[in-house]
């Protein structure tokens, strides 16, 4: 069994990526390595934080890994919230980062969105990037209980649903995280020879 580190404290991301890779590795997060500290994500960019994240564990730990940055962009806000989507509002309280980001849009007629993940992954020294992109519209209100974060106001192209009204096998076919980690897992599988 191959076994990765995935440098993340969100659990809800961890079970995504797990059940996205299935059998073929097995996935260790920072709890289960005994990892408790806040990894310090100050850059500017989903690429620049998901270094910042994978580097800090590779080298305080000498582990490889990858970490993921991810969060919704929405067109009328000037792409927020972006690389603050975790703490939007100030606090890591999603019913008022939601709640700040429908108030923030009002009855804007541009609902436009996207959902971008970028994957850093630490291998053998090496360093290499992996992105997924999906775009949507965001709703007036929350709709649906599934998934976690923005998924209760994020409808994907070609849908008629929010991401938190979608099993998680079907949110997992089409997401932003969907995207990155099957590049994520095609490197690692022709790397491995599997
Ligand atoms: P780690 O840094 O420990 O991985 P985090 O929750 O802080 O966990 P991010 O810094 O990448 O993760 O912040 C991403 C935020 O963007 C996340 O907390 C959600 O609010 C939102 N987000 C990311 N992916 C999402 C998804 O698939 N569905 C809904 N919201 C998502």
């Amino acid at each position: 069994m191959n076994k990765l580190v995935f440098a993340t404290n969100n659990q809800h991301k961890l079970s995504e990526v797990q059940a996205m890779v299935g059998k073929l590795f097995t996935i260790s997060s920072l709890a289960d390595m005994d990892i408790i500290e806040d990894i310090p994500e100050t850059a500017d960019t989903f690429e620049g934080n998901a270094s910042q994240k994978s580097a800090y564990i590779l080298h305080h730990y000498q582990l490889d890994c990858f970490a993921d940055d991810s969060g919704l962009e929405v067109e009328a806000l000037q792409n927020e919230p972006g690389v603050f989507s975790a703490r939007y509002s100030g606090t890591r309280n999603m019913e008022a980062n939601i709640d700040l980001l429908l108030s923030r849009l009002g009855n804007n007629m541009n609902r436009n969105a996207r959902f971008r993940t970028v994957i850093s992954l630490r291998i053998d020294g090496e360093h290499h990037l992996f992105e997924g992109t999906i775009n949507g519209i965001i709703t007036d209100e929350r709709i649906g209980i599934e998934g976690f974060g923005y998924d209760p106001i994020f409808i994907p192209n070609g849908y008629d649903k929010t991401f938190a009204e979608m099993a998680p096998e079907e949110k997992n076919s089409i997401s932003h995280r969907a995207i990155a980690t099957a590049k994520l897992v095609s490197f690692l599988k022709d790397r491995n020879n599997i």
